[in-house]
């Protein structure tokens, strides 16, 4: 059996090549997670969104837990079973969901009591049983149950917040049922207070986590004070464990995050953004749904190997936007998937290089081109 490892290949300033190895297999560093909430990523088949080149997606425990409910997905075999995603997948802990998407809700010690989103029935989370339900939906890595603390907040209350959240990892780390090539991540809050982080750090390392997390960052505070954030908090980080920074981003937030030390991404925007016909390419954002493509025959982004740059004209990817088709927002996705893929594999070959500083400038020149 193989042990949930991983091992640095090579630096680049601050920057990391790295390999995960777990028990559904390896992940190349640094790595972006496509989004698959309710066990799919939307839009896509798990084959096609393997051949773009991911190799670990992420799933909830709080939409899962709701429907199809988490004795239900173990019985159908676990998630990796259910959807036919053989790899690695991570699953959030539940209660950045419930704060985002529930309205009725309320936290103690304990943990949060919500209303479901989808008819109104009520639920608790607490680190006990939100690391039990991961363990039913068979997650390769679990991730510690946390408040997500709001932006803009005072100090003294992120305090409190952050406290509240590192009591909570220790529940979670005594309830996680630790299985060969398995993982569970600690999650670093503290808001933009760099004391409060490194107490959080401290915390969190006394657990022995075999990763951490950076949560509550990408809330409203901006890129140029989320990398300020990193600047302070990435040199406190343990260096010999993957570092996780939670539902970012935008491409160029990645790039300034792989530059000052993350080794994973997740976040929705290429596949929610491919569903309103937004496309990212390397000359910056594209909006399909635009007249101006009415009757262009050119490729969304003449360099990409996706279906929807290769075998499609921008016209047809708008009239099938107009017309409201599916296939509309399926191309879009695998496209956006593609780009965000492609995207770590280059910052994957410039930090094995050497050729880092060089890479950014080029992807910072190019995406200040604008589309054509
Ligand atoms: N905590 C958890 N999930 C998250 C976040 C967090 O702080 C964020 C913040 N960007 C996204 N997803 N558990
Ligand atoms: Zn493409």
């Amino acid at each position: 059996m193989t042990a949930f490892s991983f091992e640095v290949l090579a630096t680049d300033g601050a920057a990391r090549l790295g390999k995960i190895q777990t028990a559904h297999g390896e992940i190349d560093t640094p790595v972006f997670m496509p989004v698959g909430t309710v066990g799919t990523v939307k839009g896509m088949m798990p084959e096609n969104v393997a051949a773009t080149g991911a190799q670990i997606i992420l799933g909830n425990t709080y939409h899962l837990m709701l429907r199809p409910g988490a004795d239900r997905v173990q019985r159908l075999g676990g998630l990796h079973t259910m959807m036919n995603w053989p790899g690695p997948i991570l699953t959030d802990s539940g209660g950045f969901q419930v704060m985002s998407l529930t309205k009725l809700r309320k936290m103690t010690e304990e943990g949060v009591t919500f209303r479901s989103h989808i008819d109104g029935s009520r639920h608790t989370l607490t680190p006990e049983n939100s690391t039990d339900i991961q363990y039913k939906l068979d997650a390769t890595i679990t991730m510690a149950f946390d408040e997500c603390t709001p932006y803009p907040v005072e100090k003294k209350v992120a305090a409190e917040s952050m406290r509240l959240s590192m009591r909570w990892a220790r529940r979670s780390r005594e309830a996680f049922v630790p299985r060969d090539g398995y993982g569970q991540f600690g999650i670093v809050q503290g808001s933009v207070f760099p004391e409060l982080r490194e107490e959080s750090i401290t915390k969190l390392r006394e657990l022995d986590f075999e990763g951490y997390a950076v949560g509550g960052l990408a809330v409203g505070e901006g890129q140029e004070m989320m990398f300020r954030v990193l600047d302070s908090t990435m040199p406190k980080m343990p260096t010999a464990k993957p570092r996780y920074l939670m539902g970012v981003g935008k491409p160029s937030d990645i790039v300034g995050a792989v530059v000052r030390g993350i080794d994973m991404f997740d976040c929705v925007m290429p596949t929610r953004s491919g569903r309103t016909a937004q496309a990212f390419t390397r000359r910056g954002t594209v909006n399909l749904r635009n007249a101006r493509h009415l009757d262009d025959t050119r490729p969304l982004d003449e360099s990409c190997s996706c279906p929807a740059c290769r075998n499609y004209s921008r016209a047809y990817l708008h009239h099938l936007i107009r017309a409201e088709e599916m296939l509309g927002p399926m191309l879009l996705t695998w496209h956006n998937i593609q780009h965000y893929q492609d995207l770590m594999r280059d910052l994957r070959a410039a930090i094995k290089a050497g050729t880092l500083t060089q890479f950014v400038q080029a992807f910072e020149a190019q995406q200040a081109l604008g589309d054509i």
